[in-house]
């Protein structure tokens, strides 16, 4: 059985092998096959770009494929950044450079008005016809300063909730145990020994 990750994020490779690898399930990256695509994320919501990228690369290769979008939307700057959230601080923007903006536009802002949620939306497109979605949401707030060296992103800047350390304080297995992304795959292994669905998978 052979399922395809639809990223060029090798952060979130790494996430999601360690959330769902399984010995009878093989899991492809893009690098593995020495596919080089961009697709253009440019839908509004993301269901929509991840259903576009997943059925872009399905199409290009055949294989069951599974992507992932994933924002973080901030309370106080009305969602912002959402869906734009790779390229918040411009089109070749940095990790760093990303949080910078987000802390920049958060200046001056209370901690208790800080809140905000990552939200992870998954899709899986096993033919042209068909595609399912998963979603995982964490609410927490945004720190004032970067802390910690693990993760990617705005890692640094996200306190969720029930925590008083950010994803980038976090090992690999915590994070993983209470991401955003970590509960949109939850619901996609459900769905994989619920519906027999692995069987269909290749
Ligand atoms: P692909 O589209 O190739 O999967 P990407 O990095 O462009 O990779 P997204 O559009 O889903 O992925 O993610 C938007 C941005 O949100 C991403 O560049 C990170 O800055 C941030 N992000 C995503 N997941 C994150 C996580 O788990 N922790 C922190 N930041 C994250």
């Amino acid at each position: 059985m052979k399922l395809l990750l639809a990223t060029n994020n090798l952060h979130k490779v790494e996430e999601i092998r360690r959330k769902i690898a399984r010995d009878d399930f093989e899991l492809l990256t893009l690098k593995d096959l020495n596919f080089e695509i961009e697709v253009e994320e440019d839908k509004d919501t993301l269901e929509g770009n991840s259903l576009k990228k997943a059925f872009e690369i399905f199409q290009k290769t055949g294989y069951s494929t599974l992507a992932d979008d994933t924002g973080l939307f901030v309370d106080a700057l009305n969602g912002a950044p959402g869906v734009f959230s790779s390229r918040y601080a411009g089109e070749n923007a940095t990790y760093d450079d990303n949080c910078r903006k987000l802390l920049s536009e958060l200046q001056g802002v209370p901690l208790e008005k800080r809140t905000a949620s990552f939200i992870t939306v998954i899709c899986l497109v096993t033919d042209n016809n068909k595609h399912y979605f998963f979603e995982g949401k964490v609410e927490g707030i945004i720190k004032e300063t970067k802390t910690g060296e693990n993760g990617f992103g705005y890692d640094p800047l996200f306190i969720p909730a029930g925590f008083n350390k950010t994803y980038a304080e976090m090992n690999s297995e915590e994070k993983n145990q209470c991401s955003h992304r970590a509960k949109a795959l939850e619901k996609f292994k459900n769905f994989l020994m619920t519906s027999n669905y692995d069987k269909q998978i290749s």
